[in-house]
């Protein structure tokens, strides 16, 4: 059992107040949603915990902790390279934080832009990242936040097609990636129905 508290120290030194309250926010929404779920909650904690241990560095030391791991790195990665903190803080969870419980380090290497069928660890923590409770400004919170907790799966498709209108309304570009998860829950939902 990793000691939270010992890592919560850690991360508290290394990341910015807000972003430190934002990262115990997601730690305990992935509890919460784990206890709904009848998840593992210990690593629901620390998955939700190190999602962003990866942020606070520079970006070229992103790409360069990528590069020294073999990990691809897309063209639009490298003209927007925070997207790597997902993949940088799987590498730092493993290396830094000894986590070696795959299922902790996928949900930590994709919680940024999904990937086709996720794991339900994955989904906690992919929607813990946008509903815990210091995110105030994404449309339709108060609407996520329970619909989370009965149909994780459509709070998912929810959360990419909000994402994927933001960044198209401000005109940031947008990776294959996020794309790629929100068609595969459209057409897993659609084919619910
Ligand atoms: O690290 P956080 O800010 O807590 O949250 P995050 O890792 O989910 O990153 C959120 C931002 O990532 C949000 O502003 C949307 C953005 N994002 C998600 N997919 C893409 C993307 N940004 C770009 N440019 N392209 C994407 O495909
Ligand atoms: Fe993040
Ligand atoms: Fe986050």
């Amino acid at each position: 059992m990793h000691n939270i508290f010992e890592i919560q120290e850690r991360l508290r030194k290394k990341q910015s107040h807000s972003r430190f309250l934002h990262t115990l926010g997601v730690q305990y929404t992935t509890a919460s949603l784990a206890m709904n779920y009848g998840y593992d909650i210990h690593k629901a904690e620390l998955a939700g915990l190190l999602h962003d241990c990866g942020k606070h560095i520079s970006d070229s030391k992103k790409i360069k902790v990528c590069k020294a791991n073999s990990i691809p790195v897309s063209k639009v990665e490298y003209k927007n390279p925070f997207l790597l903190h997902a993949q940088v803080g799987a590498v730092y969870a493993r290396e830094k934080y000894d986590v070696k419980d795959d299922d902790v380090l996928m949900a930590i290497r994709y919680h940024t832009t999904g990937r086709r069928e996720m794991s339900l660890l994955e989904k906690l923590v992919f929607v813990a990242d946008y509903i815990e409770p210091n995110r105030k400004n994404a449309p339709n919170l108060d609407y996520l936040r329970i619909l989370s907790f009965k149909d994780i799966d459509k709070t998912v498709l929810i959360i990419l097609k909000q994402t994927l209108e933001y960044l198209s309304h401000i005109g940031h570009e947008i990776d294959e990636s996020t794309v790629i998860t929100y068609n595969y829950y459209k057409e897993l939902i659609g084919g619910m129905r």
